[in-house]
């Protein structure tokens, strides 16, 4: 099987990839940094190939996809995982380009794979595009804003691709998960203020990438006459909060 994962170069898309390399399945690996993608290619071999790429950078990807190898070319998963929160600030605090790198990466990014994959899938009747939602995307958080907004169109997205996709044996999930410790993810919400990144996990025991990589090779795995639609998964020490009230003295 051919896959094609977006954020292979760190957390979810970097376990997922060890994972499917492992069960002999070729990985074509995208990210920006290419010194993560070498580095991954000299430890995993030939059946990963290290494809540079700026989900951002929207009208660049048809041609990447067209110029993909001949024995990587038909990409029978698309996992659209490159993604990423800039800022936990309420609203009114927050920087406006923050919010459009997170529309830019998070939307269009996840828009113009799909666009630019899809077809091919339909042309065969047979793929599975798996994308990563998040919790974020259906529970309001305070400064979750716009993170949590692209999150909800990914998820809405995903929906909608089954619905355009009937009579097809195509596959489409959001997965959608909570607190995962240990990727990239908080060191980048928070600009690089590593301590701040490290309490969101303190004093309780939270997912994993590697647990996120099961999760998704299970997926990848699981039998094809099956759809996943939605798969929100959390830390048992994560729940649901109540609605907030904000009491005045009087
Ligand atoms: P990481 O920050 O560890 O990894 C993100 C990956 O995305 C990196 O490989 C990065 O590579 C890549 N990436 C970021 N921007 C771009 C871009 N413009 N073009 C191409 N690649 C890009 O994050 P996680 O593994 O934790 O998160 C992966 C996904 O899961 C994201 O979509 C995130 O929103 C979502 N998620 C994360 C959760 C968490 O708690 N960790 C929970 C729920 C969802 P490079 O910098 O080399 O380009
Ligand atoms: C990442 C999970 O809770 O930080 O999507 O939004 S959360």
């Amino acid at each position: 099987m051919n896959v094609l994962i977006t954020g292979a170069s760190a957390g979810f898309g970097e376990a997922l990839t060890k994972r499917l390399i492992a069960k002999g399945h070729r990985v074509i690996g995208c990210a920006r940094r290419l010194d993560k993608l070498n580095a991954l290619a000299e430890e995993l071999g030939e059946l990963f190939l290290p494809v540079v790429m700026d989900v951002s950078d929207t009208a660049s990807i048809p041609q990447i996809i067209v110029d993909l190898p001949d024995d990587f070319k038909q990409i029978d998963v698309l996992v659209n995982n490159a993604g990423l929160a800039l800022g936990a600030e309420p609203a009114q605090e927050s920087n406006l380009d923050d919010w459009m790198r997170m529309v830019d990466t998070n939307v269009k990014g996840v828009m113009a794979l799909t666009h630019a994959v899809l077809p091919a899938m339909v042309a065969r009747d047979s793929g599975y595009i798996i994308n990563i939602g998040s919790i974020a995307g259906s529970w309001p958080y305070y400064g979750g804003n716009v993170y949590g907004g692209t999150k909800a169109f990914v998820k809405q997205f995903s929906l909608n691709l089954r619905a355009d996709l009937i009579g097809t044996q195509i596959r489409v999930t959001n997965l959608e998960p909570g607190n995962v410790a240990g990727t990239e993810f908080s060191n980048i919400r928070y600009h690089g203020d590593n301590d701040k990144a490290a309490k969101v996990y303190d004093g309780f025991k939270s997912m994993t990438g590697d647990d996120i990589g099961d999760i998704l090779l299970w997926l990848i795995e699981s039998p094809t006459h099956i759809n996943v639609n939605r798969l929100e998964v959390m830390p048992v020490a994560q729940t649901y909060n109540g609605l907030t009230i904000a009491k005045q003295d009087d």
